[in-house]
C-alpha cells in the first residue's frame, strides 16, 4: 500500500495531528505537535484517531488511555482533537485516508453525517472503528465495529437508584434533567434508559430537561438561570427534588451554583450523575452527590486489541461493550478502592 509521507499530508489536512510512537512511551504528555515523518516504519501499525475534544475529565482520560495502550503495543497514533466540531473530525478522517493509515478510530460527536467520509475510507480499504458514541448510518458495512458503553443501561441504572432511594416516599418527585450534547448517541441513550425505568412510577415527573453539552460551565449556567427566573430551585411552581445529570462535569457545575445559593446538595436536592471522575467521587463521599453511574473511559487496551485485529484484515465484533458499576450514598467508602479519573 503506497504510504504518502506525512509532510505531504500536512499540506492537505488542516488538522493538527500528533504522531505517537513507542519510543515516546516515557512521555505520555498529550501535546498536539505537527509531526513530519518522511519515512514510515512499514512494520508498525498506524492508527488515525479522531477525538471529540477535551470537554471533560472523562474525555481526557479516554484519550490518555488510548495513547498509553498504543504505546505499549508499539502502534503509532495520528491524533486529532476536533475541539467539539464535527467538521474538524471529517477533515481529520480525510487526512488519515490520504496518509493511508492502517486503521481509523473516531468518537463521533453526533450520530449523523458520517456516511460520505466512511464511504471514502471503505473505498480506500481502511477499516474504521467507532469509539464511545454511536453513529446512525444507511450502510452498516461502512464501519468494522463499535466499542463503548451502553448509554441506555447507564440511564436505567440512574433511575433504578432513585426508585430504590424513594421506595418509601409517597410525595410527587420533580426531576430536572441536564442532558449531554444534543444529537449525540450518548445523550439520547441516557435519556431513553432513564425514562424507560423511572416513568413506570407515576410519582416521578421530569419537569425540565436542558442540554448542558456535557460542559461544567453549562451546568453552572443552567442552575443560575433557574434561580434567576424562579428565585428558588423550582420550575413553574414545582420544587425540584432531583437533578439527573448526564455527566459529572455538568453535575459539578450545578454544585458550584447550588452552593452559591445555600442549597444543601445531596440533602435538599438529590443528585444522580454519570462518569465517575475524581472530583465527583469526592463530592459523593461528602454527601453532595447521591449516586454516580460509572462510565469507564479507559477503553484504550480493548480498542488497541481491535485495531490490531482490524489492521490484519480480520473481522472484529460489531459491538464491544465495557461495563461500569454504580457508586452511591449506600456504599461503605472505607472499603472502596480509590476510584475516579
Ligand atoms: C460517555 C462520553 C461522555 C461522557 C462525558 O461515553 O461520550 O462524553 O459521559 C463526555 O463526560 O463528555
Amino acid at each position: 500500500m503506497l504510504k504518502k509521507s506525512f509532510a505531504t499530508v500536512i499540506g492537505l489536512a488542516a488538522a493538527v495531528s500528533f504522531l505517537f510512537s513507542a519510543c515516546d512511551r516515557k512521555k505520555l504528555n498529550i501535546q498536539s505537535t505537527i509531526y513530519v515523518d518522511d519515512e514510515r516504519d512499514g512494520a508498525k501499525i498506524i492508527l488515525g484517531f479522531s477525538q471529540i475534544g477535551t470537554e471533560s475529565s472523562w474525555r481526557t482520560e479516554n484519550t490518555r488511555s488510548v495513547f498509553e495502550a498504543a504505546a505499549e503495543q508499539g502502534i503509532q497514533v495520528l491524533y486529532d482533537d476536533a475541539q467539539q466540531k464535527q467538521t474538524n473530525q471529517l477533515k481529520a478522517i480525510r487526512s488519515f485516508i490520504v496518509y493511508r493509515v492502517d486503521v481509523i478510530a473516531f468518537v463521533p460527536i453526533v450520530e449523523d453525517g458520517w456516511d460520505n467520509v466512511l464511504r471514502e475510507a471503505k473505498e480506500a480499504r481502511i477499516p474504521v472503528i467507532v469509539v464511545d458514541r454511536k453513529i446512525k448510518t444507511q450502510d452498516e458495512s461502512l464501519y468494522a465495529g463499535f466499542i463503548g458503553e451502553d448509554g441506555i443501561e447507564e440511564g436505567r441504572k440512574a433511575a433504578r437508584f432513585l426508585l430504590q432511594k424513594y421506595s418509601d416516599s409517597t410525595k410527587k418527585l420533580n426531576v430536572l434533567e441536564l442532558r449531554g450534547t444534543d444529537y449525540s448517541s450518548m445523550a439520547k441513550e441516557r435519556s431513553a434508559g432513564f425514562r424507560e425505568v423511572l416513568l413506570q412510577d407515576p410519582r416521578f415527573c421530569i419537569v425540565k430537561s436542558v442540554s448542558g453539552d456535557f460542559l461544567r460551565s453549562r451546568g453552572k449556567e443552567i442552575i443560575s438561570n433557574i434561580f434567576a427566573k424562579e428565585g428558588s430551585l423550582s420550575w413553574e411552581n414545582s420544587s425540584l427534588d432531583i437533578i439527573f445529570s448526564h455527566n459529572d462535569a455538568m453535575s459539578l457545575g450545578a454544585l458550584d451554583t447550588l452552593q452559591l445559593y445555600g442549597v444543601n446538595a445531596g440533602r435538599d436536592v438529590t443528585i444522580v450523575s454519570i462518569d465517575g471522575e475524581k472530583d465527583a467521587v469526592a463530592a459523593l463521599r461528602e454527601g453532595k452527590i447521591n449516586c454516580i453511574v460509572e462510565c469507564n473511559p479507559r477503553l484504550g487496551p480493548e480498542l488497541i486489541k481491535l485495531v490490531k485485529t482490524a489492521a490484519n484484515r480480520n473481522t472484529i465484533p460489531r459491538v464491544t461493550y465495557v461495563d461500569g458499576r454504580v457508586y452511591s450514598e449506600n456504599d461503605d467508602f472505607s472499603l472502596t478502592q480509590a476510584v475516579g479519573f
